[in-house]
């Protein structure tokens, strides 16, 4: 609790500052030109109702400017990179008339979203949508967090064209106020050559495979190294989804640490300060950072090297992605208000069925690359089984020399260490560090039908490692 300050305080502060000339009110407020780098595209709703979102959602081939002065036939939602951020309240409908414009089949895939298998967007729950086709995406969001949307035909090769958006899905109780301003952060990457053209999703074989193609242009809300210009010292919320097919996201902020309040679903039951969020592909965080320093300095988020394996941190430095200009005099601190954690109930692993997921690597006869699940390449047919109402305990171990990000559709799961503790947090993506193994407790309820697991590496999923719970009634 704070202390009252004492009348006699008062009197003196105010012969300083309560004279004939007292001081200007201190501005908080964001610059106006805040977030003018960094807006993401909206889309409208043609739902009146506010518990329903309806929107159309055309993919097409549209040509934007990524890099400066070239031309890029980007592969867009809505013609945007990234789509349109959806945002909704836990308990909203979402309605999507998803046309497809593109020259090839797709589906969109609502990551993380616990919905009914039929709209969940993989080639097993639905027909692919053809060219000139299309499909209506009918849903609830149950759950706040930060989601997003991607295609689940030729993963690698369309989400490195520019197909991802997110979906942010507030708590019905809305977070305090002063929190921090929101600003929502899509991280991906692009190849694009020297003409503007995008470049071939196959380039460099099964060695550029095995390692996963990165673009060379790392992007934030689409744009090579924004400029975000915040008001030194005020406190921001950034929800940060990582939808780059390969890249991992080692972020940290020049001077700064972050509060990390929340990850993939809900706000955490305690925050964690920290130098350095990682983000593997397909996974969120929801942080707390305070911009602060000299008045018109310029501070730098960080993509830092992340060790997942041979490659990916030699010869390969820091780079910047994001700038943050400081505006005017450094403001005071204010506290940051209680938050209201949303509730976690471990799943009890007693009588839970364990489930041994491997994920492996081969050669086939001519020496091409297969990477599979239990030795074997994903071909569409084989399932693993469970049933409604049951609870698992996988261990997914990785035999290779790499880390693999792996993601469970439809429902969430926690980790578990050896002694059997959970780890206090739902998630629907975890990385699985190279030559060693994650255990976690998934617990299946009322959505029975064909649900997809696989690595987020998206050219490790295109080349094999993915597989299929089919749930049962
Ligand atoms: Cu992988």
């Amino acid at each position: 609790m704070l202390a009252r300050p004492s009348l006699a305080a008062g009197i003196a502060l105010c012969l300083v500052a309560c004279g004939d000339d007292a001081a200007p009110p201190v501005d908080r407020s964001q610059p106006a030109d805040f977030l003018a780098e960094l807006e993401l595209a909206a889309i409208d709703d043609a739902d009146p109702d506010p518990r329903v979102l309806e929107v159309t959602l055309r993919a097409s081939i549209t040509e934007l400017e990524v890099v400066a002065g070239l031309t890029t036939p980007a592969w867009t939602y809505a013609g945007a990179l990234p789509g349109p951020l959806l945002r909704v309240t836990a308990g909203d409908r979402v309605v999507v008339h998803f046309e497809n414009d593109l020259p090839e089949p797709t589906t969109v895939h609502w990551h993380g979203i616990r919905l009914p298998a039929a709209m969940d967007g993989s080639p097993h729950s639905q027909e692919p949508v053809e060219p000139g086709g299309t499909f209506t995406y009918d849903f609830v969001a149950p759950d706040p967090g930060l989601y997003w949307y991607h295609p689940h035909i030729h993963d690698a090769a369309q989400i490195g064209f520019g197909l991802y958006g997110a979906l942010l899905v507030d708590p019905v109780e809305p977070a305090p106020a002063d929190l921090g301003d929101e600003v929502v952060m899509v991280l991906s990457d692009i190849s694009i050559d020297d003409e503007g053209a995008l470049s071939s999703p196959d380039q460099g074989g099964d060695i550029a495979t095995l390692f996963g193609r990165e673009g060379e242009d790392v992007l934030v809300n689409g744009r090579v190294l924004p400029t975000m210009r915040a008001r030194n010292g005020k406190r921001q919320r950034w929800r940060v989804v990582n939808a780059a097919k390969s890249r991992y996201f080692l972020l940290g902020l020049t001077g700064h640490t972050f509060t990390r309040i929340g990850g993939q679903m809900g706000l955490l039951e305690a925050a964690e300060e920290v130098d350095e969020v990682l983000l593997a592909p397909g996974e969120r965080a929801d942080l707390l950072v305070t911009p602060k320093g000299d008045e018109g300095a310029i501070e730098q988020l960080m993509w830092l090297p992340f060790d997942r394996g041979y490659g990916s941190t030699e010869f390969r430095p820091p780079k910047a992605i994001l700038e943050v200009e400081l505006v005017g005099a450094p403001l005071d601190d204010v506290p940051v208000p209680a938050l209201p954690a949303t509730p976690f109930e471990p799943l009890d692993p007693a009588g839970a069925e364990q489930v041994e997921v491997r994920l492996t690597s081969a050669q086939d006869e001519e020496g091409k690359l297969i990477l599979g699940i239990n030795g074997v390449p994903y071909d569409g047919t084989t399932s693993l089984p469970a049933t409604v109402g049951q609870t698992q305990l996988w261990t997914v171990v990785n035999e290779m020399e790499w880390d693999h990000p792996f993601h469970l559709h439809g429902f969430f799961f926690h980790e578990v260490n050896e002694e059997g503790a959970p780890r206090r947090e739902w998630v629907d993506t975890v990385n699985v560090p190279r030559e060693s193994s994650t255990s976690f407790l998934v617990r299946y309820d009322n959505r029975p039908g064909m649900w997809m697991f696989h690595c987020h590496i998206l050219d490790h999923a295109d080349a094999g490692m993915m597989g299929m719970v089919e749930l049962l009634p």
